[in-house]
């Protein structure tokens, strides 16, 4: 059965791939998954039809059959639990890459979001220019541990998994900062992930609908 994602009609990044279904789309390439899309407007994404899908009214979602799912993280942990090439068969080693899908999400994340939420929703409040300091502060430390502990390793731990996948994704969205510069390894790490051919599908599949859109308008 091949499954339904949910991705932005019309994305904010102009197709650089910081939406959070390239996670989907990446991990169903990674598995060697066909898969269709459905775009959605922002208006839709707030509609009923898509609220049933999505209780928050945000993408991606993930349709498999009468399987309905919604975070980006839960649909990747979905595709990785039932198919080769996300997850290693060695069940601590699978926990371990599980721990750091859940460490991309819920450690390393949150800062990066603040600091898009206060350049971006906040960046006319008087108080935006002393917070962000802070913030990019919260993200180098997190950053500083993160790369003492890839050291100089390919992979987190041991071959690629759906733990790097979620991390890279993370760390993308840093890029335009310029923060990742000063840890080459996190940089290098990055451009990794990025050169593999499930990766550049993915990205490829995604900036197609953003050109699409140039050329129909
Ligand atoms: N925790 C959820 C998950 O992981 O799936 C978060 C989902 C989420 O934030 N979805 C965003 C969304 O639907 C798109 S990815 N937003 C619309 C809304 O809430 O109304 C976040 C995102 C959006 C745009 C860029 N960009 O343009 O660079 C990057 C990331």
């Amino acid at each position: 059965m091949i499954p339904t994602i949910t991705a932005f009609e019309s994305s904010p990044d102009r197709g650089q791939g910081l939406a959070r279904d390239m996670r989907v789309r990446w991990a169903l390439e990674e598995a060697g998954l066909p898969y269709d899309v459905r775009l959605v407007s922002f208006k839709a994404m707030k509609e009923p039809a898509h609220r049933a899908r999505h209780p928050f009214g945000q993408i991606p979602t993930y349709e498999e059959g009468e399987l309905v799912l919604f975070e980006s993280g839960a649909i990747v942990l979905h595709i990785a639990q039932h198919h080769a090439g996300l997850l290693p068969d060695d069940a601590k080693a699978r926990a371990r890459a599980i721990a750091w899908m859940f460490a991309a999400l819920n450690t390393v994340e949150p800062p990066i979001l603040e600091l898009q939420t206060a350049r971006f929703a906040e960046g006319d409040k008087p108080w935006s220019a002393e917070r962000l300091p802070l913030i990019k502060d919260r993200i180098r430390h997190r950053l500083g541990e993160l790369s003492t502990r890839l050291g100089d390793a390919d992979w987190l731990d041991g071959a690629f998994s759906a733990g790097d996948l979620m991390m890279v994704h993370t760390l993308q969205r840093l890029k335009p900062s310029g923060l990742l510069d000063d840890y080459p390894n996190l940089a290098a790490y990055v451009a990794r992930a990025e050169a593999r051919p499930a990766y550049q599908r993915a990205f490829a599949a995604q900036l197609a609908v953003f050109a699409g859109r140039q050329l129909a308008g």
